[in-house]
């Protein structure tokens, strides 16, 4: 086995079963005899081991003669079975966003750092850190009666309100059908009806808890442009003068939630990265296994050494009955069939990076959101990489870093009910940018996006996010809105018969890489 195929050990090591750490897979490469270690660490490593660890490799190393034994089996049989991989290649989109300081250039962290080891690569966990905000999971109340409608839209309401309340000072809808005509008035309210007059000027129906308010935009003016990013349920706030008869609204100013344009976003204190995927898709007769290892191999190089993190948004799996005539594309029929197979790919990604999944809509949770993370049976499969599961959504933090993890069902109503230049699937970023501008990953109920009323809205974005992350459109996208970045992160899945059919061109096999220090971002193509 020649030295430079970590990528054959780690096929090797997943043949037989194994998830291994990159530092472990360095240390078999790195012997005298590659093939003669791995074999003898398989066979040195506790019956119920589902990683090799670097302590297992140094165990072996330290006691043993490196020439090979007779008798002993070599590895190289299954794994030279694999074609080596292929380098990955940077796409023509791999240049750093915003204009932030440079990307730190290689070698400079280990010189800092005593843990890293011969590669650079960071062995000390403590300097990590990773914190879930938000998660749902075994705390979902909704029974879907009435009741649970006007709680979840009554916590909505509050904590959107909110962040508007500096902005205007607001009075209650029923307290303003109470005024005189003519009075200047302020109101932050749910958008309960958008519809246009007969000559061309906009009405929108704003509900608060008190009462519903009739408010006017003029075609003319400069905030109309902003009446055709409305969603429905989301929560703005107008100021503006009442007709004569004090029947009306007449807008002058509209506001959003929104992220303030001064937002300083958070940064790490080292430099360390997160590679963000979502959308695998394992079961599928498109799910692109080739890309897959490929992208795993690479975690295990030196290129890859300060990804600590790896997030995935959503659609680990194809799923079974997502869609009608699905069927006819699986590759794996049987749900727990797919989890194992998703399973067995994770562990050809390096054991000592850090994990963190939210379900999507294929996945085997209820689809209404918010999703609450995959139940224990899901877990116990999924158990050969030690993966954080939360929420869909939810907000991961690490090293200080905020990351909303969202997996983006509502992006395909955002894009289609606002105008392509706001929304569209060429741009996911800019879909996101309208729910960070609603601070809701999801404002619209009784949509295309199934909401499940809980006591409290857990779709609202309480805290701004340093980096917004979802999926679901399968198309590759992020850019800046107001400091945050926004990522949009492809799939594993190559075009289904029905994206075909509505022309829907995936971005398949990329894996968008963030600098959590500077926030700047490249991405991989293994495709
Ligand atoms: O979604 C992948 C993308 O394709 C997302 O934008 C929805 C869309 N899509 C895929 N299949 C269908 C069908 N059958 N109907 C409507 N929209 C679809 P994903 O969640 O991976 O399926
Ligand atoms: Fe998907
Ligand atoms: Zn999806």
């Amino acid at each position: 086995m020649p030295q430079e195929t970590p990528a054959r050990i780690v096929r090797a090591l997943v043949s037989r079963g194994y998830n291994a750490e990159r530092e472990a897979v360095t240390l078999i490469a790195g012997s005298e005899n590659p093939s003669v270690t791995l074999t003898r660490v398989v066979e040195s490593v506790p019956d119920d081991a589902l990683r090799i660890t670097t302590d297992h490799v140094r165990e072996v190393l330290a006691s043993a003669p490196a020439s090979d034994p007779p008798g002993t089996e070599s590895a190289s049989g299954p794994a030279t079975e694999d074609p080596p991989v292929s380098a990955a290649t940077s796409t023509d989109r791999d240049e750093p966003v915003g204009d932030s300081t440079p990307p730190e250039t290689e070698g400079g962290a280990s010189e800092r750092n005593a843990d890293r080891s011969a590669s650079g690569r960071n062995t000390d966990s403590s300097l990590r850190s990773l914190d879930i905000a938000n998660d749902m999971t075994g705390q979902s109340t909704g029974t879907g009666e009435y009741g649970d409608f006007v709680k979840v839209f009554r916590d909505r309401y509050e904590k959107l309100s909110k962040m508007l309340r500096g902005r205007v000072n607001h009075r209650p809808a029923k307290a303003i059908s109470k005024m005189s005509g003519g009075e200047d008035a302020e109101l932050i309210g749910l958008v309960d009806d958008v519809r246009s007059t007969k000559s061309g000027h906009w009405i929108i129906d704003l509900e608060d808890t008190t009462g519903t308010f009739p408010c006017l935009v003029m075609k003319d003016k400069d905030i109309a442009a902003n009446v055709s990013e409305l969603l429905m349920d989301e929560c703005i706030a107008v100021q503006g003068t009442l007709s004569g008869d004090a029947g009306i609204l007449f807008v002058d100013s509209l506001h959003f939630p929104d992220v303030p344009r001064s937002y300083r976003p958070n940064t790490a204190d080292r430099h360390v990265q997160a590679a963000l995927i979502s959308d695998v898709h394992v079961g599928s007769q498109e799910f692109m296994e080739g890309a897959w290892n490929r992208f795993a191999d690479w975690l295990h190089t030196e290129e890859a050494e300060n990804i600590e993190y790896l997030l995935i948004a959503g659609d680990m799996v194809e799923g079974v009955g997502v869609y009608p005539n699905q069927d006819e594309e699986l590759d794996i029929i049987d749900i727990y069939d797919q989890y194992r197979a998703f399973s067995e790919h994770l562990k050809s990604v390096p054991g000592d990076l850090d994990i963190v999944m939210i379900p999507g809509n294929h996945d085997a949770v209820r689809l209404a959101e918010p999703q609450p993370g995959f139940d224990d049976n899901l877990r116990d499969i999924m158990s050969a990489h030690d993966a954080t599961i939360t929420s869909n959504p939810s907000m991961v933090t690490l090293e200080g870093v905020k990351i909303l993890m969202y997996h983006g069902v509502s992006l395909d109503e955002v894009i289609a009910e606002l105008p392509s230049e706001k929304a569209s699937y060429d741009e996911p970023h800019k879909a996101m940018y309208q729910l960070l501008k609603k601070r809701h990953v999801a404002p619209q109920f009784g949509g295309h996006t199934r909401l499940a009323p809980e006591e409290l809205d857990y779709l609202v974005m309480e805290d701004v996010p340093d980096i917004f992350h979802t999926g679901h459109v399968h198309k590759l996208g992020w850019g800046k809105y107001h400091n945050v970045l926004a990522v949009n992160s492809g799939c594993w899945q190559a075009q289904t018969d029905f994206q075909k059919s509505v022309n829907i061109d995936p971005d398949s096999g990329y894996a968008p890489i963030v600098d959590l220090d500077t926030l700047n971002m490249t991405v991989r193509k293994f495709s």
